[in-house]
């Protein structure tokens, strides 16, 4: 595509291939999962990165995920995650104590592109584009009226006092049939609720914020555990440098059926939504395809990735940034 950094999930190389060779060389550390396939049939992936992953049943070890790409067009997200992913695996490989010693003890979950359906229509068709390819009229092709939204899919307060989602199946946050009418939130949601992660990060763009529950309610200001606000910071004090912590709610919008709030409920899991940077003023959703602006972002955001797997072991004396 002709791109310097970004790679979609089908093209030679890309971010499928990729995940299949980093396992594939890496048989002692990365393991590979299928969670399921999407309504056009593509793989969703998970690796499991730990010492000895092929042998370890999973869920033995305190887990984490890094969650990325549920809205087709947030491509850093992808990015930052992948790095992330590969970080990780280099330190390991490099000898590195702290990580070695990590990975001894804890599993890190990867989904690097939780849709790959919408995440390759945005390289294939609409860049913008952000919902899965879910045909809502059945006419056997994806027009503007297609697709649900993701992140309001989730089996948690869906469809809740109708408020932060749609019916409208043509709405940017068309929220499905039913809760977990998707087979991207089913891979999802089995996942969490087999290794309830102590913690998740989901990364979403372009707001640069760090989110955490409840999305879907609009009463409390308070986070309901002070593990959020030891790990996302303050408004002085951010774990990651520029961005606004908060509770989703209260510091963006309501949602409802939203990720976080199901790991939240149903796994016990703290889990974040950081909203990345635009990487431009005004860029929005479209970071530009530099590679010195996305290294910055990923080493931006690395020490609050770190703090969630090195406070696995002890989530409630978590490890800040
Ligand atoms: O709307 C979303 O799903 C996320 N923002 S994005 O611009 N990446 O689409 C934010 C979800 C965070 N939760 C709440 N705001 N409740
Ligand atoms: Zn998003």
């Amino acid at each position: 595509y002709g791109f310097n950094v970004w790679r979609s999930y089908d093209e030679t190389g890309g971010i499928r291939d990729q995940l299949y060779a980093l396992a594939r060389n890496n048989p002692n550390l990365v393991k590979l999962e299928v969670l399921g396939k999407t309504g056009q049939g593509r793989e969703i992936i998970a690796l499991k990165v730990t010492q000895g992953a092929n042998g370890q049943r999973d869920g033995s070890r305190p887990a984490v995920l890094y969650s990325s790409t549920q809205h087709a067009r947030e491509w850093i997200s992808t990015e930052v995650n992948r790095r992330l992913l590969n970080h990780y695996v280099n330190r390991f490989k490099a000898n590195d104590k702290e990580i070695k010693d990590l990975l001894k003890s804890t599993e890190l979950w990867f989904v690097l592109v939780a849709n790959p359906d919408g995440y390759q229509y945005t390289f294939d068709v609409e860049r913008l584009w952000r919902k899965n390819l879910r045909d809502n009229d059945g006419n056997g092709q994806i027009t503007v009226g297609d697709g649900v939204d993701p992140n309001r899919n989730f089996d948690e307060h869906f469809n809740y006092d109708n408020e932060g989602s749609s019916t409208a199946t043509a709405s940017e946050t068309y929220r499905g049939t039913g809760a977990a009418s998707e087979p991207e939130t089913k891979a999802m949601q089995g996942l969490l609720n087999r290794i309830k992660p102590k913690f998740q990060t989901n990364w979403h763009s372009a707001a640069q914020q760090i989110l955490y529950p409840q999305g879907w309610q609009t009463g409390s200001p308070e986070a309901d555990n002070p593990i959020y606000v030891a790990m996302a910071g303050t408004d002085a004090k951010p774990a990651i440098p520029g961005f606004d912590p908060g509770i989703s709610s209260d510091e963006l919008y309501v949602t409802n059926g939203e990720t976080t709030d199901y790991a939240d409920a149903h796994a016990g899991t703290v889990a974040f939504t950081p909203e990345l940077s635009e990487g431009c003023e005004g860029c929005g959703f479209v970071f530009p395809d530099d590679e010195a602006l996305v290294e910055a972002e990923f080493q931006k955001t690395l020490p609050f990735a770190l703090s969630q797997a090195m406070s696995a072991q002890d989530p409630e004396n978590p490890k800040s940034s």
